[in-house]
C-alpha cells in the first residue's frame, strides 16, 4: 500500500529504462512498484528494480565534502578543486587535466560535465565508463548510418517472428525486455529465439537454438550470413565477408559451432523477413568489437530487415542513461547534440552558443589511454564522478597506481566506501537515486524524467550543481548560471536544433521551450522530437541510407597459449549491479550467488573441484574465486563476474587480472577475452563468521562479505595455521562480553560464540 503521494521516477539501473512508481514509507524508505503507464515495462520490474527500496538507506553514502580525509565546507571544497584544475592548467596546460564520467549520470549532470571540460577547461579529456560499454556500438553506428542511432524499438521485440540475441545475457541483463519477448513467444507460439554466446547462459533457456561460438569468431559468423543471402554480390562489403567465411564448413570450423546448427540458423535467417538482432557487451567488448557492430548491422542492410516492424539491428544500452551521454556527447571523441569535430562549422557553432572562451578543437583521450596518461603523469588532475575507474577498468591494479601517483584525485560520489573514493583528494557528495532529477535515455530512444522522493543524504548536492559551482569560482558564472535542471534540459534541447534542419536525425528542439512545470510533468518521450517537421519510430527502412561496411575477420589480440591456455571471459550476475555499491546491501539480492565465482568446463577443471578455491593467473595480475563447474561453459573458457571489490572480496576482484587491448577505432577495451591458466588453491583451513558489525574484507587473506537478514556473513579461508588464525579472528572483535569456544582438534573443528549479558552478540 502506497502512502500519498507516489512519484514516478525511473530505475537508475539498466537501459531498458523502466518506469517506478515510489512512496516514502519512512525518512530512508519507500515503497517501490513497476509504472503500469510506463512503455518500457508496463508496470514489470526484474529483482534488481523490485529490492530498491532495500538499498535507499544512509548507509555508507557520503554525507560531507572532504579534502584528504577531514570533513570541510562546501566552499572550501569547490574552492580547492577550482584552484587545483586553474593551477594545473597554468602550469601544464589544459590537456594536463582529464573528467572521469559515467552512464549513470542524468543528461543534465552529464551536458554540464561535457560542456565545462571541451568549452571551458578546453581539453576534450573527458570520457566515460561507457567507453567500455557502448563505444563499439556508437563507433559501428557512425560507419553504417553516418550518425550514432539506433534503428528499432522495444515494440519491435513483440512484432519479429525471430529474435536474435548476441553476447547479450537479456535474461539477468535486460530482464524486463526478457520477459517482454517471453511474453511475445507465449502470444504467437512460431517467433523462434537464437542465441549466439560461447556459453550457455539463462538467456538460453528459453531459446530454440543456442550457438555456443568460439570467444570472438562473430565477425565470422555474421559474415557467412551476408555473403550467403547479399542479392548485390558485388560490393566490397560481401567480398571481404566471403573472404572469412566462403562456406558452411570453414566458418563453423573457424566459429567452432555444428554445421547443422549453423545451416539451421542461416536458413531461419532467410526464411524470415521480420528478424531483430539484440546486442550487447559480447559484441562490443572486443577487440573487433566495432567490426562486430558492422557485421551484424551489414546483414540486416543487405537482407533489407532494418527499419521495419519487427525487424532490425538493436544495441541494447547497459546503463541507465548510456544513451543519454551519447546525446550529450560526453565521450572524448564525441561533441554535443551529435555535432561532429571534423564537420566545418560544428565546433564554432558549439563555441558560439557556449560563449566558450576555451573550446577544444580536436578529440580527447579514451578511458584505456586517459589512465595511462595518469600514470605516466601527462594528467596530473582528474575528476571522477559517478563511476569506480579502480574495479570497473581493465588492467586496474596499474589504475590504482596511477590515481595513486596522481597530484589531484577530485570524486564526485555517492557513496563513502568505495575503491576508488579511497584515492581521492577531495571526496564530494552527489545525490544518489531517489534524491536527483533530471533525464534519462533508455536503449529505444525514450528520454524518461527520473524524480526525487527523498531529501538530500546529508550535505550531497547535484551533480551538475557541483560543476558549475567550480565553473563560477573558475571566472564562467555567467555561462554556468542554471537554477534547475529543467534550465539545462532547455539549453540541451535547443542546441540539438541548431543548424540542423533535418541534418541530423537526433533533434529534440521541439522540446526546447518546456516550462518548468512542462518539464516536471514530462511523459516518457521518444526522440526526435524536432521542432517542425516529422518525428519517425524507426530509421532506415528496409536499409535505404545506410551503408555496408567491410569487416574482414581478425582474431583477438591475445591468444591462449601455453602459459595461459584459457579464454577468461567477465560479466555480469543477475542480481548485482557493477561494483555492488547499491545491490551489496542487499541481503536479497546477495542470496542468490554470494560469492565471486569462476565458472569452469568440468574437462578443464585440472584438479579443481567444485565448491573449492580456484586461483586464476594472468599477465597482469590473479584472482581467487570458488569454483563452479559448469558443463554450460565453452571447453577452453573459464568465466567469472566483474562485481567483487576491495569492500566486498579484495581476493575475488577480476580486473586485476583481465587485458586492457582496445578496438582499434572505439577504443573500447577487451573485457571478454583474456589469456589465463588455473590451479587448485587449497587454504589450510575455511569458514565463516557471523558479525553484527561489518568486519572489513582484509580480516583474513580470502574474505567475502555478505550482508544477510540478521548479519554480516564474512566467508573466510587462509594459508596460515588454524589454531593461530581462529584465537587472532576472536581477538579482533571488541568485547564486553565472554567467548564460549568449542575446539575440536581431531577434527579440525573450531566454533566460537559472543555472549553479552546472556544474549547471544552476532
Ligand atoms: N544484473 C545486472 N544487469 C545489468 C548490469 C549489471 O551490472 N547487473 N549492468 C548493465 C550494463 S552497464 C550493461 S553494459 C549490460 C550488459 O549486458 P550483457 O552484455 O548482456 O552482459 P554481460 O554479462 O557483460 O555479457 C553478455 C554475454 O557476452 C558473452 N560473450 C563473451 N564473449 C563473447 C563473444 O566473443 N561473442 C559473443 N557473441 N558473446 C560473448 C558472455 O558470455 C555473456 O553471457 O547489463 C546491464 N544490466
Ligand atoms: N571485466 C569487466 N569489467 C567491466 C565490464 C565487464 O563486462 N567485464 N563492464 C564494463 C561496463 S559495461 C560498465 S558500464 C562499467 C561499470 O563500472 P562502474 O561505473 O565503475 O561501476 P558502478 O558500480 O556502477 O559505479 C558507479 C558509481 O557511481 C556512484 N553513483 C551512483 N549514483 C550516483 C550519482 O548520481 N552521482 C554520483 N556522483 N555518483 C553516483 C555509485 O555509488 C558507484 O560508486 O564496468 C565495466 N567493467
Ligand atoms: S529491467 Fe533494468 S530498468 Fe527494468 S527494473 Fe530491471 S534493472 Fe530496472
Ligand atoms: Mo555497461
Amino acid at each position: 500500500m502506497f502512502i500519498e503521494p507516489s512519484i514516478r521516477t525511473t530505475c537508475p539501473y539498466c537501459g531498458v529504462g523502466c518506469g517506478v512508481v515510489a512512496a516514502p514509507t519512512g525518512p530512508v524508505t519507500s515503497a517501490i512498484a513497476g509504472d503500469k503507464a510506463h512503455p518500457a515495462n508496463f508496470g514489470r520490474l526484474c529483482s534488481k528494480g523490485s529490492a530498491l527500496g532495500e538499498t535507499l538507506s544512509l548507509d555508507g553514502r557520503l554525507l560531507h565534502p572532504e579534502i584528504n580525509g577531514a570533513r570541510v565546507s562546501w566552499n572550501a571544497a569547490l574552492d580547492e578543486v577550482a584552484q587545483r584544475f586553474a593551477a594545473t592548467i597554468a602550469e601544464h596546460g589544459p590537456d594536463s587535466v582529464a573528467l572521469y564520467v559515467s552512464g549513470q549520470l542524468l543528461t543534465e549532470d552529464y551536458y554540464a560535465a561535457n560542456k565545462f571540460t571541451k568549452g571551458f577547461l578546453g581539453t576534450a579529456n573527458i570520457d566515460s565508463n561507457s567507453r567500455l560499454c557502448m563505444s563499439s556500438a556508437v563507433a559501428g553506428h557512425k560507419r553504417a548510418f553516418g550518425e550514432d542511432i539506433v534503428p528499432a524499438v522495444y515494440e519491435d521485440l513483440e512484432l519479429a517472428d525471430l529474435v536474435i540475441l548476441v553476447g547479450s545475457n537479456t535474461a539477468w541483463c535486460h530482464p524486463v525486455l526478457y520477459q517482454r519477448l517471453l511474453a511475445a513467444r507465449e502470444a504467437r507460439p512460431g517467433t523462434k529465439l537464437v542465441v549466439i554466446d560461447p556459453r550457455r547462459t539463462a538467456s538460453c533457456e528459453g531459446a530454440d537454438l543456442h550457438l555456443p561460438l568460439r570467444p570472438g569468431t562473430d565477425v565470422a559468423l555474421f559474415n557467412f550470413l551476408l555473403g550467403q543471402l547479399a542479392k548485390d554480390q558485388s560490393s566490397e562489403a560481401v567480398q571481404a565477408a566471403r573472404a572469412s567465411s566462403p562456406d558452411l564448413a570453414t566458418t563453423a570450423q573457424l566459429c567452432g559451432v555444428a554445421e547443422t546448427d549453423l545451416s539451421q540458423f542461416l536458413a531461419w535467417f532467410a526464411a524470415t523477413p521480420r528478424a531483430l538482432t539484440l546486442f550487447s557487451q559480447g559484441v562490443n567488448q572486443s577487440s573487433a568489437g566495432t567490426d562486430k557492430v558492422n557485421a551484424i548491422i551489414n546483414l540486416h542492410v543487405a537482407t533489407g530487415r532494418i527499419g521495419l516492424p519487427g525487424a532490425g539491428p538493436f544495441s541494447l544500452t547497459g546503463q541507465p542513461n548510456a544513451m543519454g551521454g551519447r546525446e550529450v556527447g560526453a565521450l572524448s571523441n564525441l561533441l554535443a547534440g551529435h555535432l561532429e569535430w571534423d564537420q566545418p562549422g560544428h565546433v564554432d557553432l558549439i563555441r558560439a552558443y557556449w560563449d566558450a572562451p576555451n573550446m577544444a578543437s580536436a578529440p580527447g583521450r579514451k578511458a584505456v589511454d586517459l589512465f595511462r596518461a595518469i600514470g605516466n603523469k601527462t594528467i596530473k588532475a582528474v575528476w571522477i564522478i559517478a563511476t569506480n575507474p579502480a574495479i570497473s577498468m581493465p588492467e586496474a591494479a596499474s589504475v590504482r597506481e596511477a590515481l595513486r601517483g596522481c597530484e589531484t584525485v577530485v570524486i564526485s560520489e555517492a557513496m563513502r566506501e568505495q575503491d576508488s573514493v579511497d584515492l581521492a583528494h577531495i571526496r564530494l557528495p552527489a545525490l544518489a537515486w531517489g534524491e536527483k532529477d533530471g533525464t534519462v535515455t533508455n536503449s529505444e530512444r525514450v528520454i524518461s524524467r527520473q524524480r526525487g522522493f527523498l531529501p538530500p543524504a546529508g550535505e550531497a548536492r547535484a551533480d551538475w550543481w557541483i560543476i558549475a559551482q567550480v565553473a563560477a569560482r573558475m571566472g564562467w558564472a555567467r555561462q554556468f548560471a542554471w537554477k534547475s535542471s529543467a534550465e539545462i534540459f532547455r539549453e540541451h534541447a535547443t542546441l540539438t536544433g541548431l543548424a540542423n534542419n533535418g541534418r541530423r536525425l537526433f533533434d529534440i528542439s521541439g522540446l526546447a521551450h518546456k516550462t518548468d512545470a512542462d518539464y516536471a510533468a514530462m511523459e516518457p518521450t521518444r526522440w526526435p522530437v524536432p521542432a517542425s517537421g516529422e518525428s519517425t519510430a524507426r530509421f532506415f527502412p528496409a536499409g535505404i541510407g545506410a551503408k555496408l561496411v567491410p569487416t574482414p575477420f581478425r582474431e583477438p589480440v591475445r591468444t591462449p597459449n601455453a602459459d595461459f591456455p584459457l579464454v577468461l571471459n567477465t560479466g555480469r550476475i543477475r542480481d548485482q549491479w557493477h561494483t555492488m555499491t547499491r545491490t551489496g546491501k542487499a541481503p536479497r539480492l546477495s542470496a542468490h550467488l554470494p560469492e565471486p565465482f569462476l565458472s569452469i568446463h568440468p574437462n578443464d577443471a585440472a584438479g579443481v573441484a567444485e565448491g573449492s578455491f580456484v586461483r586464476l593467473d594472468a599477465i597482469t595480475g590473479h584472482a581467487i574465486l570458488r569454483a563452479r563447474l559448469d558443463p554450460g561453459q565453452r571447453p577452453g573458457s573459464v568465466f567469472a563476474p566483474m562485481h567483487w571489490t576491495r569492500q566486498f572480496c579484495p581476493e575475488g576482484r577480476i580486473n586485476q587480472s583481465v587485458n586492457a587491448e582496445v578496438d582499434p577505432i572505439s577504443g573500447q577495451p577487451e573485457l571478454k577475452h583474456t589469456p589465463v591458466r588455473i590451479s587448485p588453491w587449497a587454504p589450510e583451513w575455511h569458514g565463516f563468521l557471523l558479525s553484527r558489525a561489518r568486519l572489513g574484507a582484509d580480516l583474513v587473506e580470502w574474505c567475502a562479505i555478505i550482508p544477510t537478514a540478521v548479519a554480516w556473513r564474512h566467508e573466510i579461508a587462509g594459508t596460515e595455521p588454524a589454531e593461530t588464525e581462529f584465537v587472532r579472528l576472536r581477538d579482533l572483535i571488541p568485547h564486553p562480553g565472554a567467548w564460549i569456544t568449542l575446539s575440536d582438534p581431531a577434527s579440525g573443528l573450531h566454533r566460537a560464540a559472543l555472549v553479552q549479558d546472556g544474549v547471544l552478540q552476532r
